[in-house]
C-alpha cells in the first residue's frame, strides 16, 4: 500500500517514521509520503488560505495548491482520497478494514475553517473519496485523525503481525468490547486475579471471558449490544 499525506504540518505526522508504522514499512508493506502543501504554492508568503466567500470567521483553504498537488502526485482512478473533516462518516473497524484493502490513500488534512468545497467535488471526478469524522469533538485540523486512521488500517495489511489471532479476538472485532486481562502477580496490593483464569478449564475461562464482554458491552457501549443481538438474530 503506498499513503500519501498533505498537509501544512508535515512535522504532526513525523509519529508516521516510528514504531508502529516503521515497522510496516521496514518490511515493505506500506511505503509513506507526507508532503508539504506549501510546495504547492507560488506567492511570497506561501499561502495556503483566505477569506471566505458569504462572510463569517476564520479562514478557508484555497482550492489551486490541493489541485497542483493532486495533478503532480497523479491521483487517479484506483486511488482513495480521504478528507478528515467533522462533518464525514464517524470512522470505525469496519471502515479500517476497508481502507486496509486499497491500494493507495492519499490523506488531505485541512486547517482554519475547513477547505474550499470544489476541492472535494473535484476529487470525487477523478478518484474514489471518504470524508471521515473521527468522532464527535473538533480537532484544530485534519493531521491527527490521519494520523489515527492510518495507524487502525497499517496494523490489518496482511504480514504486519505477527499472530493472527490476536487481531480477530480485539475490540470490535467481533463487535463486543474487549473482556478484562491480567498478568502476574497473582495478588497485587490485595487485589486478586479472577480465579476462573488460574483454573486451566478453557471451556470456563471462554464461557467467563465472553460474559464479561457482554457485561460491559452493556454497561458502557449499549449501542454496540443492540447491533451485536441484531446481528446474531439473523
Ligand atoms: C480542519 N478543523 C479537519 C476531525 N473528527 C474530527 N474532529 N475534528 C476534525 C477536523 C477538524 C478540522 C479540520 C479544520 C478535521
Amino acid at each position: 500500500m503506498r499513503i500519501d499525506v498533505l498537509t501544512i504540518f508535515p512535522d504532526y505526522l513525523s509519529p508516521l517514521e516510528l514504531s508502529l508504522p516503521g515497522k510496516a514499512r521496514a518490511k515493505g508493506l506500506v511505503e509513506i509520503h507526507v508532503h508539504d502543501l506549501r510546495r504547492w504554492t507560488h506567492d511570497r508568503h506561501n499561502t495556503t488560505d483566505d477569506t471566505p466567500y458569504g462572510g463569517g470567521a476564520g479562514m478557508v483553504m484555497k482550492p489551486e495548491p490541493f489541485g497542483e498537488a493532486f495533478d503532480e502526485l497523479e491521483i487517479g482512478e484506483g486511488d482513495t482520497v480521504i478528507f478528515t473533516t467533522p462533518s464525514g462518516e464517524r470512522f470505525g473497524q469496519r471502515k479500517a478494514v476497508e481502507l486496509a484493502g486499497k491500494q493507495r490513500l492519499i490523506f488531505v488534512c485541512g486547517r482554519y475553517e475547513g477547505i474550499d468545497q470544489r476541492v472535494m467535488d473535484h476529487a470525487r471526478e477523478i478518484a474514489q473519496v471518504e470524508e471521515i469524522s473521527l468522532g464527535d469533538y473538533v480537532l484544530n485540523g485534519g493531521e491527527v485523525a490521519a494520523l489515527a486512521i492510518t495507524e487502525a488500517v497499517i496494523r490489518l495489511l496482511p504480514g504486519f503481525m505477527g499472530n493472527p489471532d490476536s487481531l480477530v479476538e480485539e475490540s470490535h472485532e467481533d463487535g463486543l468490547l474487549e473482556y478484562p486481562t491480567y498478568t502476574k502477580p497473582p495478588t497485587w496490593r490485595d487485589r486478586e486475579v479472577p480465579e476462573v483464569l488460574l483454573s486451566g478449564d478453557h471451556g470456563k475461562i471462554a464461557a467467563w471471558r465472553h460474559e464479561q464482554a457482554v457485561r460491559r458491552t452493556a454497561e458502557r457501549r449499549p449501542d454496540m449490544l443492540a447491533r451485536f443481538e441484531g446481528a446474531r438474530a439473523d
